[in-house]
């Protein structure tokens, strides 16, 4: 089974979710780069950001609505946290089922200096 069924699984067998609602569903990424990784996607499948339209955006803005919630939810907001988006080849997206990676739980430092 590929890593795009294996997400759409997770959305419907609601298994160790750490948040879901009616547009996206949260879970622990399976290699976490942080004490914290968690993956936010959406409830319907949106390959890329490349694939985001007038009719899905709020699938897609509500992926970052939602990680501030779980943020809260988790404890790490006032300490912070990471929002990583990755769109295909050059920013290293592997699995086409697009997803937010919301990472803390320690200083991660400036990403881009
Ligand atoms: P990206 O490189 O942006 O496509 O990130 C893909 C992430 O998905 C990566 O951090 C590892 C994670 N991952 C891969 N396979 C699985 C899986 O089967 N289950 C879970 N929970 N995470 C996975």
């Amino acid at each position: 089974m590929n890593v795009e069924m294996i997400f759409s699984q997770i959305i419907s067998k609601k298994k160790n979710l750490i948040y879901q609602d009616k547009k996206v569903t949260a879970f622990y990424d399976k290699y976490p780069k942080a004490p914290i990784h968690i993956l936010i996607i959406p409830n319907i499948l949106i390959p890329t950001a490349n694939d985001v339209t007038k009719e899905n955006k709020f699938f897609f803005m509500h992926m970052f609505y939602a990680a501030t919630k779980i943020a809260k939810k988790i404890g790490i907001h006032k300490t912070g946290y990471r929002l990583i988006l990755n769109c295909n080849k050059h920013a290293g997206q592997e699995i086409k089922y697009i997803h937010l990676h919301l990472l803390g739980g320690k200083f991660l430092g400036p990403l881009l200096s």
